[in-house]
């Protein structure tokens, strides 16, 4: 009988398409069975009678419904495990605590400048601050340096098309304040600076300084000396021993160049001060009587001293990083170290 052999093929297939272990066997089982050349097609109904053919027609299409029926919802079995499987490989507990962002800390040009500003802030010097873009006049002139001198050059100064100018230290900053303050004074003004450098691991076209001033009567190279020590004792946490040669800048006389005694051998000689026991720190002198007079000050009334410190150098020193691009490379690395 035809029906029973249909019977037969259908109960087979449940059972192939029940033990299917995966999606592949179970695929095979498909094209075994209802495939164009599976074993529903194979039966043939067009030998049988017209009277025999349309209940076999209806048994073999029962049949096939009921095998197509079991092979999606083994499909759909399968998928669903698959979907399991991965919810619980990939499970994570959105309820435990995040860790938190991390804190962040100072850059370490940015600690050396607010430490210097609280410092000078207790002597009672006004922290200023003033434009990046300068003058030709408070950058240059205003400090009696001469029309020719070699900082005015294209290749020591950004010039812009305007006749300004990046200014090349933070003295305008100081001049402003003169003329802005009268005397007496006592300032102090950090900032950014701009110098048409080739830049390599010691020149940066940008960096960091801080220029001081303090005007008054009967201002003297040792009340220089009293604040410059209190300085940099403050800065190093120690005593340090310091020395000044004459140093020539046009907008002090006299000029110097303050020496500290090594901090690394403390005298007798290392790589680090060049075996000579002292390291150059910072050019200071008393202010030049051009500069006062042409700022509305008068220099037969009133005196001071100034000096200039580099920032950024100072914190390379501190933190002993031996290559300025560091400073402003934003490179994480470099930053979470401070
Ligand atoms: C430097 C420069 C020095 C000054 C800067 C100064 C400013 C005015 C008047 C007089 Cl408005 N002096 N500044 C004085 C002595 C040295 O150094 O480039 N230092 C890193």
């Amino acid at each position: 009988m035809l029906e029973d052999q249909i019977k037969q093929l259908e109960s087979d297939a449940l059972v192939r398409i029940q033990a299917a272990k995966n999606p592949d066997e179970l695929e095979t089982v498909r094209v075994d069975v209802l495939g164009r050349k599976g074993s529903l097609a194979q039966i043939n109904i067009g030998k049988l009678s017209p009277a025999e053919r349309g209940p076999a027609g209806k048994a073999l299409n029962a049949a096939r419904q009921t095998i197509e029926a079991a092979f999606e919802a083994r499909k759909e079995a399968f998928a669903a495990g698959a979907l399991n499987e991965r919810l619980q490989a990939e499970w994570l507990d959105l309820s435990l605590p995040a860790p938190g962002p991390r804190p962040g800390s100072l850059h370490p040009v940015t600690r050396i400048q607010t430490e210097i500003e609280d410092l000078f802030t207790s002597l009672g010097f006004a922290v200023l601050d003033g434009p990046e873009v300068e003058t030709e006049y408070h950058n240059f002139d205003a400090l009696n340096i001469p029309a020719a001198h070699p900082a005015r050059d294209m290749q020591d100064t950004f010039w812009l098309t305007d006749g300004n100018l990046l200014r090349t230290h933070t003295s305008p900053v100081q001049v402003r304040g003169m003329e802005r303050l009268g005397p007496p004074l006592r300032m102090i003004a950090p900032g950014r600076v701009f110098r048409n450098e080739e830049v390599d691991a010691s020149h940066e076209h940008t960096f960091y300084q801080v220029e001081g001033m303090m005007v008054d009567r009967n201002v003297s190279v040792a009340h220089m000396n009293y604040f410059m020590k209190t300085l940099l004792s403050a800065i190093f946490h120690r005593e340090v021993t310091v020395r000044l040669r004459p140093g020539y800048f046009p907008f002090v006389e006299p000029g110097f160049e303050l020496d500290i005694q090594c901090l690394i051998c403390g005298g007798p000689g290392c790589p680090v001060c060049k075996q000579s026991g002292w390291v150059e720190l910072m050019p200071c002198g008393l202010v030049h009587p051009n500069v006062l007079r042409m700022s509305g000050i008068d220099p037969d009334q009133w005196g001071g001293f100034a000096f200039g410190l580099g920032l950024t150098r100072l914190a390379m020193m501190r933190y002993v990083i031996d290559d300025v691009r560091l400073m402003q490379s934003g490179d994480l690395r470099f930053l979470r170290q401070f």
